[in-house]
């Protein structure tokens, strides 16, 4: 009986393809998809999750906004739920209410975060296609990935920061066979590059760290943790945050041993010589010396002048990891690599040169034919406000208060409505008690959400969303070679709708019905969409079977991958200088950059400089003794599928990483139940004690949900929140909420002292 419900059918997500089994209205199990050598663990937990008792099961809103419009108790109120016809009457009426009575720049819905996989559904673009019909609404610029980076790095190469790290870098292929030294700042982790933004379906950084071992490539993993880069590799254990000191170090070997290509210096770049006044400390009494170094980053001195010898003599590729800019001063590593490889002079040369975010994603290092289509259209946005993305709780805080941003000065905008649909800025955000005062400030805070998330829990009006588990998507990437439909496996759980079908519910009490759903069904504009791009590759000679056919066979491999990216830009730029320069406004690479000078900033200089954090090892206290690291999860995707996770013996709170020393000093052993804590919060943690971590450094993976909130969801009641121990482990209690500079405004989470003691 059970065998003749069961049925095995295979769907994408943002950690990989995988096979459903589904009995009857179920999940029951889920398997690995057999194309990938090297599947994600994380969906083994999505059965659990899917079916969680912590699923929102009807419309909610909060009782303190609907009886008196109180704001004070977003996150310790009560909800009453309400069936959808009048949950979306009184959703729309708001949102007419504050279009009318403050204007769409009145309502924030940067609304960031990654939500889930499929090119429909996509969170994101539907509730920015939603509001784009209503009027607009104030949006946000950068991710919290790479924010500090989407800034800088166009005044240094011109490109932008995205479109260069995805798809105009050297491939793996091209590292395989032509780089001999691999010096990985910030390491590059199969266990991130499980994931990739829309998907990823082979899985295959371990296998090339296999090939480049094979090739005997030297592979050089520099950063806090060991465990950054697969086993083999060399580890040069560096404090977190002093990565620039180091390269000005081997900078200065190079220069000073003669090894600087002046020629590629005077052809390729501009500004060295405002620069080298600085190496050399001519021009501020302090040579940035291999000795100067090794007191604030840990490396010997000796050490480093091997290593910039070595990297000076061999074809080498100096890789940077996204975490090196998710930390105040984020601009300045990413600037001095930049430097460090303009003066080895291999930029632009086969495996050569300098790369950023290999491993962060998967998807990086896979050079595709593009294809053009799948992508819901958002329309325009009337409202041209912005904020970058991570300044959510600076703005809410100061309305109408100026703030720096990239050259620009304006005034943070006064924001009534909140609405966030596919993210959980309750674990993203850093300083989360200070974002919890934030929250208090807008009288409105719509969520979209599958889950009662610590977000959801301080929304006034929550919609129940569904998962993809429970509707039809295309599933596409453009860093990903094969192509999904992603069958409705099961029914939507309890009364959860598509948040397409919530936004249309919505535009048609608004009365922008049609100009949002164009008159079609979910299923018709996934036939739209599907024919748009089916008829670009057909054109490209990618020849595909058309939307029935492909939802017949589910998925298949599209013949798009190459051994090297068309044109890696760098590659281009060197070969075809004079034809191809880059869209800096010398041309060239900046070194130096008069645009930044101008900006006359005091935490972002002309060029590269070592500024440390307010928060790093060499300001740290007695009272604050350790640099907090907050990796990602290598057990899920942020805090997606936390709530299932959470309930499984042993696993929260989430695990703390400390070298043995500083265990010993604190009399604490593996297993034990610790205090995190600074004066910004604190959490609980589970210790692990570990060689592979430097000594005063500890880790705290991203992800578990904020104040234990999936619990008292299930015993229907608040999480209660006050600025007391987060119980689970979440290390935004304890990160600083600070801009990265008054250029990038970047997220710092990598950015905080802690002190870790007993919990008795
Ligand atoms: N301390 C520290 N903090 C960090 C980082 C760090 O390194 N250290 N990293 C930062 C980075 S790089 C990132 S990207 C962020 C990640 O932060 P987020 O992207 O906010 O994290 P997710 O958990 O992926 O949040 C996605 C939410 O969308 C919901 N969702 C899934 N599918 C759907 C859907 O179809 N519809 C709707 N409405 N909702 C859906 C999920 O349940 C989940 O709650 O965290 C940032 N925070
Ligand atoms: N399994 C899994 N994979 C993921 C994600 C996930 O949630 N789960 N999230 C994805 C997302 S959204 C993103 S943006 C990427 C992020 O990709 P990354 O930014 O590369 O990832 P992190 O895990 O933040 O950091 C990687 C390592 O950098 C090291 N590090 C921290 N600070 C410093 C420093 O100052 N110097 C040096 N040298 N090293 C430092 C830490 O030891 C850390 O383990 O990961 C993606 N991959
Ligand atoms: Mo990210």
């Amino acid at each position: 009986m059970a065998d003749a419900k069961r049925k095995t059918r295979v769907t994408s997500s943002h950690w990989g393809a995988f096979k459903v089994i589904t009995e009857g209205d179920a999940i029951v199990a889920v398997e690995p998809f057999s194309a990938d050598p090297n599947p994600s663990a994380i969906s083994e937990i999505l059965p659990a999750a899917v079916h969680h008792d912590s699923r929102i099961k009807r419309p909610s809103i909060r009782r303190g906004w609907l009886e008196s419009r109180n704001r004070d108790k977003r996150g310790e109120d009560e909800f009453v739920e309400l069936p959808w016809d009048e949950a979306l009457d009184i959703g729309a009426a708001e949102l007419d209410r504050v279009r009318k009575e403050h204007g769409n720049e009145a309502i924030y819905a940067g609304s960031y975060g990654w939500g889930s996989a499929g090119r429909f559904h996509h969170a994101q673009s539907q509730v920015h296609r939603f509001l784009n019909t209503a009027g607009g609404y104030v949006s946000s610029f950068g991710s919290y990935s790479t924010g500090c980076a989407q800034s800088i790095m166009p005044h240094v190469f011109g490109m932008p920061f995205l479109k260069f790290t995805y798809g105009s870098q050297d491939s793996w292929e091209t590292i395989a066979a032509h780089t001999e030294t691999l010096v990985m700042f910030g390491g590059i982790n199969p266990k991130n590059s499980q994931v990739s933004m829309g998907g990823i379906t082979e899985h295959e950084t371990a296998d090339r760290f296999k090939q480049f071992a094979a090739s005997g490539m030297r592979r050089i993993n520099i950063g806090p943790q060991r465990t950054d880069a697969p086993e083999g590799c060399e580890w040069l254990p560096v404090k977190p945050a002093t990565d620039t000191a180091l390269m000005l170090a081997l900078a200065y070997v190079i220069e000073t041993e003669g090894y600087t290509d002046e020629a590629f210096l005077a052809e390729f770049t501009t500004g060295f010589e405002r620069f080298k006044p600085y190496l050399l400390g001519t021009s501020d009494g302090q040579p940035k010396s291999p000795e100067w170094a090794s007191a604030i980053c840990g490396v010997s001195a000796d050490e480093i002048s091997e290593l910039a010898r070595y990297m000076a003599t061999t074809r080498t590729l100096i890789t940077v990891s996204w975490s090196l800019q998710r930390g105040e001063h984020g601009e300045q590593p990413y600037w001095m690599a930049a430097t460090l490889a303009s003066m080895l002079g291999q930029i632009g040369l086969a495996g050569g040169g300098i790369g950023f975010g290999y491993g962060a994603i998967g998807g990086i290092g896979k050079p595709l034919k593009h294809l053009l289509g799948m992508t819901l259209p958002q329309g325009v946005n009337p409202v041209k406000t912005f904020i970058p993305v991570a300044r959510v709780a600076d703005m809410l805080l100061n309305p109408g208060v100026d703030y720096d941003f990239n050259g620009k000065r304006e005034p943070y905008p006064d924001i009534k409505l909140v609405y966030w649909c596919g993210g959980n800025p309750f674990h993203h955000h850093q300083d989360l008690n200070r974002l919890h005062e934030a929250w208090k400030q807008p009288e409105t805070v719509i969520v979209h959400e599958p889950w009662w998330t610590a977000t959801a829990r301080r929304a006034d009006i929550v919609f129940p969303a569904t998962t993809p588990y429970e509707r039809e998507d295309i599933g596409l990437s453009k860093i990903d070679d094969y192509l999904f439909n992603m069958p409705q496996l099961i029914p939507a759980q309890h009364e959860a709708r598509d948040d397409y079908e919530i936004f249309a519910g919505l535009a048609e009490r608004m009365g922008i019905g049609d100009a949002f759903t164009e008159g079609r069904s979910a299923e018709q504009w996934l036939r739209h969409l599907y024919a748009d791009f089916h008829d670009n590759a057909v054109k490209g000679g990618v020849y595909i079977p058309d939307f029935d056919g492909l939802r017949e066979q589910n998925w298949l491999k599209l013949p798009i991958r190459s051994l090297e990216y068309e044109k890696p830009f760098l590659r281009n730029y060197r070969e075809n200088p004079q034809t191809s320069p880059l869209p800096t406004p010398s041309g060239k690479i900046e070194i130096f950059s008069e645009t930044i000078e101008g900006f006359n900033y005091d935490d972002c200089a002309g060029h590269a400089i070592w500024l440390p954090p307010q928060d790093w090892l060499g300001a740290a206290t007695e009272a604050m003794p350790l640099h907090m690291i907050s990796p990602q999860p290598g057990d899920k995707l942020h805090s997606q599928l936390e709530c299932a996770l959470a309930d499984v013996e042993g696993a929260r709170p989430e695990t703390l990483i400390m070298h043995p020393t500083n265990a010993q000093q604190r009399g604490l052993q593996t297993g034990d139940i610790v205090k995190v804590h600074n004066e910004r919060g604190s959490c609980r943690a589970r210790l692990r004690v570990s060689e592979d971590i430097v000594e005063d450094v500890v880790a705290l993976p991203t992800g578990v949900w904020f104040s234990d909130t999936h619990k008292h969801a299930k015993g229907g009641q608040t999480d209660g929140h006050s600025k007391g121990l987060d119980e689970h482990g979440n290390p935004n209690v304890l990160t600083r909420d600070v801009g990265t500079s008054r250029l990038g405004q970047g997220s710092s989470a990598h950015t905080a002292l802690v002190e870790v003691s007993a919990l008795l």
